[in-house]
């Protein structure tokens, strides 16, 4: 059986690595203080739970069952600024579910958290490099908004790194998290059994101009990079008018102008463009709009125009027979207050499908906040979850 208790417990102490302050959310990026330390704590209790410790070079911490078993988890990284069970849930579940699977005989339940899933070099590159999806060498050579390189970043986990962890131990992934959306919360069911997951593209786009005086410089002839993006970005929602439907989604999160002072006009702006869908052909018509109008733009302005690597994952749809072990347990833990959803937020799930069966389940985000420090869920809701989960694990074997 699960306790509840225990399992409140320890994700509450994960909470307690990178703080962003009382009851806030966390600052745990990938590699940074808390990040590592995090690991540490979590190697710890896996190691109580009976586990074998293994992380591989990307960071990737495992606690192994015997093999063959089923894999559970998601990740501890968080965003800059990040919500406490955005993955935490999830690995903090798995460690519950493993434990008292061991502990009743029942069967082997290994636990992983992913290393940098939300992006700091890329998409989900822990287990996107696990799955084969990205060759260790490419996503060396990614960088973060800083521009510290991946392959420097990760020599902070120094002598932690045990070695690859071969994949075909594992029979099958489930992943358990918030669903960071007002679905559940909004229509007030419990859980959520994931259909399947959008697909991504994420790239950085520069616009080089002329770095100039602010006071001196007629606004007809200047060259200046903030303005190629603002036009850009309001040229841009017009003309994906015709081609997104409602569940289509664009950021553009992250803009960096050089050099970002009040009285200069300025030379470059490097920027982040993010466009997600469930539908591989749409993000394909959505990157050949994208690179067009950045030309169109940067030509107009008598500017120059780089483009960084595409980075993106596929969508995918989650394993039949996982997916209705969940079903069952949600029925049960649930009668009549559950249903079934895409997910519009990515996961590690997505390349571990590369790899084995995946599914996923979710519980409510309260008004549907993440990625920001107030994210939250009830305490009934985010216990029915790991209930969900157990009867599932049996259910599967
Ligand atoms: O952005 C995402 O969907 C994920 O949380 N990294
Ligand atoms: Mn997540
Ligand atoms: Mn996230
Ligand atoms: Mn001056």
């Amino acid at each position: 059986m699960i306790n509840p208790t225990r399992f409140l417990s320890d994700l509450h102490h994960l909470r307690s690595f990178g703080p962003a302050g009382v009851g806030k959310g966390v600052v745990r990026p990938a590699y940074s203080d808390a990040d590592v330390a995090a690991r540490d704590w979590l190697a710890g209790r896996m190691r109580d739970a009976g586990l074998t410790v293994q992380m591989d070079g990307m960071g990737n911490l495992f606690g192994l069952a015997d093999a063959p078993s089923l894999l559970m988890g998601s990740h501890s990284d968080s965003q800059p600024e990040g919500g406490w069970l955005d993955g935490a849930l999830g690995v903090i579940a798995a460690l519950e579910i493993a434990r008292a699977s061991r502990e009743a005989g029942g069967p082997p339940v290994s636990v992983v958290s992913f290393q940098d899933e939300e992006g700091r070099f890329g998409v989900t590159t822990g287990s996107a490099v696990w799955s084969g999806h990205l060759g260790q060498n490419e996503a060396d050579v990614l960088t973060d908004h800083a521009g510290v390189a991946l392959g420097d970043a990760r020599k902070a986990l120094g002598d932690r790194v045990t070695g690859p962890v071969d994949p075909s131990q594992f029979t099958g992934f489930i992943e358990m998290h918030i669903e960071q959306g007002p679905t559940l919360d909004k229509s007030g069911e419990q859980i959520g059994v994931v259909t399947d997951i959008v697909g991504i593209r994420d790239m950085k786009i520069t616009f080089d101009g002329q770095q100039n005086h602010a006071g001196t410089t007629p606004m007809h002839l200047r060259r200046d990079a903030f303005q190629a993006v603002s036009a850009f970005n309001t040229a841009l929602n017009d003309r994906f008018r015709n081609v997104v439907t409602p569940q289509t989604v664009w950021t553009i999160g992250h803009v960096s102008l050089h050099p970002n002072a009040s009285s200069i006009v300025p030379g470059r702006a490097v920027f982040s463009m993010q466009w997600r869908d469930g539908d591989s052909d749409r993000l394909l018509r959505m990157e050949g709009i994208i690179r067009d109008l950045a030309a169109q733009v940067a030509q107009d302005r008598g500017l120059g125009l780089s483009f960084g690597p595409l980075l993106g994952l596929e969508p995918v749809a989650m394993d039949g027979r996982l997916r209705r072990a969940l079903e069952q347990g949600a029925e049960a833990v649930a009668p009549g207050n559950w249903r079934t959803m895409p997910s519009g937020a990515l996961h590690d799930a997505t390349n571990v499908s590369r790899l084995m069966p995946v599914a996923m389940l979710f519980v409510p985000s309260i008004d549907g906040i993440s990625h920001a420090f107030e994210e939250d869920t009830a305490e009934d809701d985010l216990i029915a979850g790991v209930q969900v989960l157990e009867r599932a694990v049996q259910a599967l074997t």
